[in-house]
This record gives C-alpha cells, sequence and structure tokens, in this order.
C-alpha cells in the first residue's frame, strides 16, 4: 500500500507521461489538479480538494476571514441550456469599443464582436464603474473609496489571449517593460523586472503553460472555444496581458465594488440570492450536475446574473485575478489602496463554475494563490483609466 505521497507520485508522473499536464515543476501545483472530494487521498500531499480542484487549504495565506461566508445553499433548478460558443473570428468588425470613446484595446482589434447574450458584443467592451465609498466585504469594519474606472465587461476570453500570444507577447523575452499596468494612483504597482522570469521562456512556451490541466480553455488554432473565459492564467500571466491591452488588473478593492454594487453592499452582484440562472458554479453550467468542461460558459452567458454597472460573470465561470497581495485583516485606510509591496499569495474573488459553495460567489469572498499558480478555474479581466 503506497503512503499518499507515494501514490501522487506515481499519479503525478502518469500525468507527465500521457501529457496531461504542462507541469514543469516537480512540486505538487496548486490549483491543477481535479478531485474528487469524497475519494480517498484526493489531492497531493498539503492540499485539499475545494470546488473539485486541489488547492493549499485557507489560512497562512488562504481564504479570507472577513464577511464572505454567509450563504445559504441555493436551488439547484432549472439551469438554462448553455449559450451557443461563437465561431471562430469571422472577418471581424470591431464593434462598439469600451466605453466613452476609448479606443479598442490591442486584443480586440481584428477580433470579431461575438461576445455577450447576443454573440454581437465586442469582447474588450468596458463599463464605467463610479467611484464612491462602501465597505469592503459588506463589513462595516473595512470601509474604503474607490475612484471611478474602467472595467472589462468580461472575463478575457480565448480569442482575446490569442491576439496576445501571436503577438509575441507575455514570454520572458517579450516581456512589459518596468512599471507597465500599474495603477495610476499606486505607487509600484506596475510590472517589475524582477518579475520577466516568471513569464514562459517563449511563445511556445506560452502556449503549452495554457494546457495546465484537463478542462483547460486555450486551443493551438482558433475555433469554438474563442469566446469562453481563458483559463490555466498564472498572476503574472494574467498581469503581462492587462499591461500589453492598455490596461491593468483591477485592485481588489475596485472588483469588489463593482461586485458588490458600490454602497449598495449586494452579497452576489445581481442582488440577494442565488440560482444558476444568475450564473455558473456548482458544475451546473450546462444544467447537468455531472462535472466538465461544458460547466464553463461563453463569457456573458448569463445576462440575469450581470451586475448594477453591466459587467458580466462577476460571480462564477471563472475566478477572477486582482493586482494584490493577499493581506488579512485588510489594510487600513483604504482610498484607492492596494497591496502591492509584499506578500506570499496574490488575490483572487467571485467563484467559479466548480465552486460548490454559494458563498463562493459573494461579493465579499476572498481566497488567494502564489503568482505562478494556475488553475482551470479561474480566469481574469482587466481595469483601464476612467475617460
Ligand atoms: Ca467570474
Amino acid at each position: 500500500m503506497l503512503g499518499p505521497t507515494a501514490r501522487w507520485a506515481t499519479r503525478f508522473g502518469l500525468w507527465l507521461l500521457s501529457g496531461l499536464c504542462a507541469c514543469v515543476s516537480s512540486d505538487f501545483a496548486d490549483g491543477q489538479f481535479l478531485c474528487d472530494p469524497l475519494a480517498p487521498d484526493p489531492c497531493p500531499p498539503g492540499q485539499i480538494c475545494l470546488d473539485n480542484i486541489c488547492r493549499r487549504p485557507p489560512g497562512g495565506g488562504g481564504q479570507g476571514g472577513v464577511g464572505g461566508e454567509a450563504g445559504g445553499s441555493g436551488g439547484h433548478g432549472g439551469a438554462g441550456g448553455q449559450a451557443g460558443q461563437g465561431g471562430a473570428a469571422g472577418g471581424g468588425g470591431q464593434g462598439g469599443g469600451g466605453g466613452g470613446g476609448n479606443p479598442t484595446p490591442p486584443s480586440c482589434i481584428g477580433l470579431a464582436a461575438n461576445c455577450g447574450p447576443q454573440q454581437t458584443t465586442n469582447c474588450c467592451a468596458s463599463a464605467l464603474v463610479p467611484g464612491g465609498p462602501f465597505n469592503r466585504s459588506n463589513d462595516a469594519s473595512y470601509p474604503a473609496t474607490v475612484s471611478s474606472f474602467l472595467l472589462d465587461r468580461f472575463e478575457v476570453t480565448v480569442g482575446r489571449y490569442r491576439t496576445f500570444v501571436d503577438a509575441g507577447q507575455g514570454t520572458e523575452a517579450t516581456p512589459p517593460a518596468a512599471d507597465a499596468g500599474a495603477h495610476p494612483l499606486i505607487a509600484q504597482s506596475g510590472w517589475r523586472v524582477a518579475w520577466n522570469s516568471d513569464l514562459p521562456a517563449n511563445s511556445g512556451a506560452l502556449a503549452a503553460a495554457l494546457e495546465c490541466s484537463s478542462e483547460f480553455t486555450w486551443t493551438t488554432t482558433a475555433g469554438g472555444h474563442e469566446t469562453l473565459p481563458i483559463n490555466c492564467v498564472s498572476w503574472t500571466m494574467a498581469f503581462a496581458f492587462c499591461a500589453w491591452d492598455d490596461g491593468r488588473l483591477p485592485t481588489e478593492t475596485e472588483w469588489n465594488y463593482a461586485a458588490a454594487a458600490g454602497n449598495e453592499q449586494l452579497p452576489y452582484p445581481w442582488g440577494n440570492s442565488i440560482d444558476p440562472s444568475y450564473a455558473s458554479y456548482d458544475c451546473l453550467g450546462d444544467g447537468i450536475s455531472t462535472c466538465g468542461f461544458t460547466d464553463i460558459l461563453a463569457v456573458g452567458s448569463r445576462p440575469v446574473g450581470d451586475g448594477k454597472w453591466g459587467h458580466s460573470d462577476l460571480g462564477g465561470n471563472m475566478w477572477e485575478r486582482t493586482l494584490d497581495w493577499y493581506v488579512n485583516p485588510y489594510p487600513m485606510p483604504c482610498d484607492d489602496c492596494g497591496s502591492v509591496t509584499s506578500g506570499s499569495e496574490r488575490v483572487y474573488r467571485g467563484g467559479g463554475y466548480r465552486s460548490t459553495q454559494t458563498s463562493s460567489l459573494q461579493s465579499g469572498t476572498r481566497f488567494s494563490q502564489t503568482p505562478s499558480g494556475q488553475s482551470v478555474d479561474v480566469g481574469f479581466r482587466c481595469a483601464r483609466a476612467a475617460p
């Protein structure tokens, strides 16, 4: 009888041999293994099976202690059928661009405008989030103020990320410039040269890294996945994309503000309760209770779950990376604050298609992962300067 470590070493080796895992380290990567929580030793040593994915346990930089975990179970009835995922780019009008006359971001130049519920919206569309005061994680102990900013309406799609890869960007050889992707109001928040070596060496390695586990959305050539959210991106790969795309990652506070409808302090981006008509979660995105790739929906497929300012999928589909290091409790005071100086893990928020806990989709819930971590249920969206 093999012990857990030996069993996992065997399993890991088989994954490498079968080519299903693009991992390059002998370490057991956080967030890359799918798991059955009822199985014996479902995860590598030191990890737990959360949302059917092996992750390091909360605490010591894990799940936030503030706010968050109210969460009734939410009904599981009546998920709608899966929306079409759109085709490959087809002649590509550029559509309406972002809000307020902002130019089309580089990732959507030449890309078909086929996102959203009607598959007619520019995948780079952004919407203004009017600034103001609110309480982080709906907790009056953690007030904050946020200045107005633009936030992408959708999770970054495979098609957008392909534009980035095809442009030869996002590699150690083509990193963002120093200080690129900075928050205009937060010092030292831009790219650091020391992170260059955290990026894949070249475009081939970047594309390979996007196949981090089964259920990855990337395809080597454009096809039926172009309007699915890109997954398997590390924090570093996400940051580099937004910096190149004339944007930046939103701060944790900005993301929370958009998801809570600012000072309306909503528990979920759309309101007070949850069922599968609002979001893809608990492996019910395709209306079938088994977990699988078809639970990942084309971005904007659940418009009834849009946030106050028109942002889709803030809850569910993919968890979303933010700019900040995970700091708990939240830093005070917080006027356009961001935790950018030091930490070990970066915050991601919003719940994903595999999230079994409805509390994961609440506006106040936080989770974290090392900057190099990759997961099939974690993606991102970019923020931009308000016009
Ligand atoms: Ca999401």
